[in-house]
Formats: structure tokens, C-alpha cells, sequence
């Protein structure tokens, strides 16, 4: 159990609280954020919710008053410079707070972690609540409330249902629990509308990211047994689309639908020399150590890397990899 109640009082000793999350939000790291800012606001704290990346459509329903802000150094160095507390999402690797984390860094700010990632930031954190079972860091902060005796607003239900609806993929993925629902809920009683909320994140497609995945259904490759499939999207491939990065979000999971395939492999050209890889199991097997010896991580079923090198190189040692570890996981695969 986390000592929830050590944060609350570190908060209580302190004014200006900046909250943030990873680069490529997700529902999760910014649902968190976003519930955890309207808790501070109603104890008038001085506090924004500024992280490094633009903001996804599909969270703009987060953003109806403008809370969210894109970190601009011109805008914000000065008052981040000033903080006396950074309370941080989902971020799993500090480096994913990119620029914002390395004005806390030079400013020395006291820097909390909040997450439900293995920490892979070698201390860079002064404090870590970390809860590897949770399903989805919002239900931390769920948690963090309860253990506060904090009512659940509909403004923090948003964020926190937010949270654990998105990191369950709407409660299917493996680590849906009892809990999970329990928490939907409560935050259903608290006045969140749950449609509303699947809609803007579900069925909120741009027609380039649709673009995009009708590229890739035509290269989809497997491995003789069927089990593992993997897809690449090169520049030119974007470019055909018209997509940004953030249109690949959830190709793999939608790969690793296909029947026979227990596990599915992404990868992304960044620039020429680096690739964003991505994995997703259904259970057969762990996939995160794949990720980690590639120099990321993430969870047991779903995880990612970045990785130097070019298309062609990294998917060879990603491909390499992957074939090697499901051999040692089960002793049949080729
Ligand atoms: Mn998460």
C-alpha cells in the first residue's frame, strides 16, 4: 500500500505544482493529470498541467477550459523555474518529459513520480509511487483521492475514468479487474458520461491515420507459425497518408486481433537513423523484456523502445530479438 498520505501532506506544504505526463500522451497520463489538477484547483493551489507534446483530438474533451498546455520554453521556463513541486504521470522513463523534464532537472525541483511502469529512471525521481498492479495510473490517483477523503467531482471522475478506460481498452485488455469497474462506477454515479468519452477517443479517426492503416493491412508479415506478425511504416508511408506520429497510436493492439497471433510488433521510422518500436501480447507471452533489452520497457503484455538505426537494421534486431525470446519463452516458435 503507498503512503498516499505523505503526498497529500507534501502538497499541503507547498503552492505551485506543475503537473505533467509523457511525450505522445495518452488518455492515461492525462487523465491523471487532469484529475489531480482540478483536485489542486479546489484547494487553491497555484498549478498547470503543461506536457511536451501537441494535444491529441482525441483528449480535446479534456480541454474544454484550456488547462492543457503544450510546453513552450519562451512561455514557461519562467514559471517552472518557480515550482516548488512536479507531480508526474505514467511517464515510466523520466526522459519521456523531454524538455520539461530537464527545466525541472536544472532548476532542482522536487519531482514525484506517480505510475504504474517499472521505473526506469536511475533515482532521477526524488519520489516514486509506483503500483506495477495498478491497471492504469488513474486509478492511483483514484487512491491517492480516496485515502484523502477527497469527493469525487465530476471533473476528477473525467480524468480518472479516462485513465482506466483507456488503459483497458474500455475494460478488455488483461488487467481489466474488479476494481476497474468499481471505479467506473463511482465515476458514472459522479456525473461522467462514458459514451461521450468512448466516442471521443474510439471513434474519432482522422481520415489519414484510416489512410495509414490501409497501408500497413497490406504488409502485414508473419512468421511460419502464425503467432508472431509484424508491420513497418517508413516516411514515405506517412507521407502517402498525410499522418503524424500520433496516427500509428494503437495500430499494434489492432494487429494483435488477428486470430492465431499472440503477438505483435510495430515499427516506426522516426528519422533516418532512429525507430519507434512497439509490442503487444494477448498473454502467451512477456514482452517487456524484449523491449528493455532494446533500451525501453512498459508493461508485461503491452511495451515500446526507441531504437538507433535504420528501418532495415532495427527491424533485423528487432525481429532477431523478439523470434529469440518467444524460442526461450515456449521452445517452439521459429
Ligand atoms: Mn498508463
Amino acid at each position: 500500500m503507498l503512503d498516499w498520505k505523505s503526498l497529500h501532506k507534501t502538497i499541503d506544504g507547498v503552492e505551485r505544482i506543475l503537473l505533467s505526463t509523457h511525450e505522445n500522451p495518452d488518455g492515461d497520463g492525462l487523465g491523471s493529470a487532469y484529475a489531480m489538477y482540478h483536485h489542486l484547483k479546489s484547494q487553491g493551489k497555484d498549478c498547470r498541467l503543461i506536457q511536451i507534446s501537441q494535444l491529441p483530438h482525441e483528449y480535446e474533451f479534456l480541454n474544454l477550459d484550456q488547462i492543457i498546455e503544450t510546453y513552450n520554453s519562451e512561455v514557461h521556463d519562467n514559471w517552472i523555474s518557480q515550482v516548488e513541486l512536479a507531480l508526474i504521470f505514467d511517464v515510466g522513463d523520466y526522459r519521456r518529459t523531454r524538455k520539461i523534464g530537464e527545466q525541472l532537472e536544472s532548476n532542482k525541483i522536487h519531482v514525484v513520480n506517480i505510475d504504474h511502469h517499472p521505473d526506469l529512471s536511475d533515482g532521477r525521481f526524488a519520489d516514486n509511487f509506483i503500483n506495477v498492479d495498478a491497471a492504469a495510473t488513474g486509478e492511483m490517483v483514484y487512491d491517492f483521492m480516496k485515502e484523502g477523503n477527497v469527493p469525487l467531482t465530476k471533473e476528477i471522475a473525467v480524468g480518472i475514468y479516462t485513465g482506466v478506460v483507456t488503459d483497458t481498452g474500455s475494460f478488455s485488455y488483461s488487467n481489466t479487474n474488479q476494481k476497474c469497474h468499481q471505479i467506473a462506477i463511482e465515476c458514472i454515479s459522479a456525473g461522467v458520461n462514458t459514451s461521450q468519452i468512448y466516442q471521443s477517443v474510439y471513434e474519432n479517426s482522422s481520415k489519414s491515420r484510416v489512410a495509414l492503416l490501409g497501408l500497413i493491412l497490406n504488409q502485414i508479415e508473419y512468421n511460419k507459425t502464425g503467432e508472431l506478425a509484424w508491420f513497418t511504416i517508413d516516411q514515405s508511408m506517412m507521407d502517402k497518408a498525410k499522418a503524424t506520429q500520433a496516427d500509428v497510436d494503437g495500430f499494434t493492439d489492432f494487429i494483435r486481433k488477428i486470430r492465431g497471433v499472440e503477438v505483435a510488433v510495430m515499427i516506426v521510422e522516426n528519422d533516418n537513423n532512429s525507430c519507434r518500436i512497439n509490442f503487444r501480447s494477448k498473454g502467451k507471452y512477456i514482452i517487456n523484456g524484449i523491449a528493455k533489452s532494446l533500451g525501453g520497457g512498459g508493461h508485461q503484455l503491452a511495451a515500446g523502445a526507441l531504437a538507433k538505426g535504420s528501418l532495415t537494421e532495427v527491424l533485423s534486431i528487432v525481429l532477431a530479438t523478439t523470434k529469440a525470446s518467444l524460442a526461450e519463452q515456449n521452445g517452439k516458435i521459429e
